[in-house]
């Protein structure tokens, strides 16, 4: 459900209490610090493994993983990932990059250091975000369903249905451990889901408005997609697909 029209028609389906998700905002992101991204990265997967910053892209033949340098943006290195696969979320375990693929079943891995794919692995259902909290692979499906899987294995551990106010919450895309939550970007809107991994509880919003780039205003597809938790310092980082900037960000309550 990535093309406009296909967003649409999921935005037509959604019932309004859906609709109210965006409005009940307990924190909000404040830009500490500005980066450059690439503008031309349609940002599936974001995150920092030992200080070093990674991202996965989406789309048919623009598909990649990248390690890239925080402060200027630039891709230091980069493995594409053939058509026609659509690349999804990504994590590292150990040496080892795992990245999803949209729709086809199929995930990927990689060497951390040389980038150079080592192994594959099969899944069912579409894939979305990836994140890892130290035992299990964490994946988002677009669902309110979240996996957890155990990254020796590929096999399924459990799952957990998150909920906000009760009630099933769709759209769950790019992933984020941080401090024992899961912290999850929701598509078609500029909010955050803070999510309980064991209740699947949303136990609070983080609206991220005053972030959109004004490059990017107004563009449905360039949402905002991407946390990176760098664990040694505290310091947390979103960007969005297509935008040319990725900030560090403070929370703060409203
Ligand atoms: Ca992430």
């Amino acid at each position: 459900m990535k093309s406009l029209s296909s967003a649409l028609a999921a935005l037509a389906l959604l019932p309004l209490s859906a609709c109210s998700q965006e409005a009940a905002f307990d924190q909000h992101a404040e830009i500490v610090a500005t980066y450059p991204h690439d503008a031309r990265a349609f940002t599936q997967g974001l995150f920092i493994h030992e200080g070093v910053l990674y991202e996965s892209t989406g789309q048919v033949g623009e598909s990649s993983l990248r390690r890239v340098d925080l402060e200027t943006g630039r891709v230091e290195a980069q493995v594409d990932i053939p058509r026609p696969i659509f690349g999804e979320g990504s994590a590292q375990v150990g040496d080892e990059i795992f990245v999803l693929s949209w729709q086809a079943e199929r995930g990927f891995i990689y060497n951390a250091a040389t980038l150079e794919q080592v192994d594959g692995f099969n899944y069912p259902g579409e894939g979305w975000g990836l994140t890892y909290d130290g035992r299990h692979l964490i994946l988002s499906d677009g669902t309110p369903e979240i996996r957890f899987i155990n990254p020796e294995s590929m096999e399924w551990d459990h799952s957990i249905e998150v909920t906000y106010n009760g009630r099933p919450m769709n759209n769950l895309n790019e992933l984020e451990w941080i401090n024992g939550e899961i912290w999850a970007n929701i598509w078609m809107t500029r909010s955050i889901a803070r999510i309980n991994p064991r209740s699947g509880e949303v136990v609070g919003i983080i609206a991220l408005d005053t972030l959109i780039p004004s490059e990017v205003l107004g563009r449905r597809d360039a949402v905002a997609n991407g946390i990176a938790y760098n664990a040694q310092t505290g310091q947390i980082y979103v960007t969005g697909k297509l935008w040319p900037a990725l900030y560090e960000i403070r929370i703060v309550d409203d």
